[in-house]
């Protein structure tokens, strides 16, 4: 397709950038980590976003060198905050990788090789990946273990939107569980979706995982997260996908 083509070129120029979301510690907001997001200015058409132009980059196979610059400009950008803000630099850098990534039976190779060729400490990255792309079958889990050896950090993104399975929790190496932002939209009206936030952060104290809660957008989702024990969060409450220069000057808005 056109798209494909000029997201080929894109990825020959530098159309292509990352800007990155604070994760931040309840209560107080403070930065804890943050997640690589890719960003794409046409040069005719203007900004085209990830959910319109990933699909696209799956489906022709673009995606395997678009995931592998994604994670290649992350590990760097990692290992610039660290030389440069010391102890404040982002504790975690997530990385999302589309299911098609994860059949690739190199994938666990390229981020080893990845993580040699910068220098990143292996627990700084954490690869973010969905229920649905860890269903997918085939070499899927393999990888996950094997980067899981390497000691990169496994979260399991968007959580609750796919075929969401106990047993998953037990196959696969995951560290952190992502709360999906539907089921955090409507926590502070007392409907269904409280329920399921309020029961997911005892599976992941039970289970030993870091729980996200995603999209937090306002303070009375931010209190109501915390009054059920969550002490990470992802919004719009605390910060917006910016720049990787701004991560420095971050400083926590609001509870
Ligand atoms: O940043 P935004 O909300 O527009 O992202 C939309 C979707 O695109 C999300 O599902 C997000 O996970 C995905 N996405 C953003 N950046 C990347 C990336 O670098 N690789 C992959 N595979 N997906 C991404
Ligand atoms: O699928 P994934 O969780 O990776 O998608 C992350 C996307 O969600 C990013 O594109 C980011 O821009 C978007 N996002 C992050 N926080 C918020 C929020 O508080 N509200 C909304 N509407 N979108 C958010
Ligand atoms: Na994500
Ligand atoms: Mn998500």
């Amino acid at each position: 397709s056109r798209l494909a083509a000029d997201l080929r070129i894109a990825l020959d120029t530098d159309q292509l950038t990352l800007l990155y979301q604070p994760i931040v510690t309840m209560p107080g907001g403070a930065l804890f980590g943050v997640e690589a997001l890719l960003r794409w200015h046409h040069p005719e058409r203007g900004p085209i976003g990830p959910d319109v132009f990933i699909p696209a980059a799956e489906r022709t196979g673009l995606i395997v060198p678009l995931g592998a610059w994604v994670l290649e400009q992350a590990c760097r950008q990692a290992v610039t905050w660290r030389a440069e803000l010391g102890p404040a630099a982002p504790a975690t850098v997530s990385v999302n990788v589309s299911a098609r990534q994860l059949r690739e039976a190199r994938f666990a190779e390229d981020v080893a090789a990845v993580l040699g060729r910068t220098g990143l400490p292996p627990e700084v990255l954490t690869v973010e990946v969905t229920e649905t792309a860890v269903f997918d079958g085939g070499t899927a889990l393999t990888e996950l273990r094997a980067i899981a050896a390497l000691g990169v950090k496994i979260a399991l993104d968007d959580f609750g939107t796919g075929h969401s399975s106990l047993s998953l929790l037990r196959s696969c190496p995951a560290d952190v569980l992502k709360v999906d932002k539907s089921f955090v939209d409507d926590i502070t009206d007392g409907g269904p979706q409280a329920v399921v936030v309020a029961a997911l952060i005892g599976i992941c104290e039970g289970l030993g995982l870091r729980a996200v809660a995603e999209g937090v957008e306002t303070a009375e989702q931010a209190a109501e997260l915390q009054r059920l024990g969550y002490r990470y969060a992802q919004g719009f409450h605390y910060g917006r996908p910016m720049p990787a220069g701004e991560i420095a000057d971050y400083r926590p808005a609001a509870d």
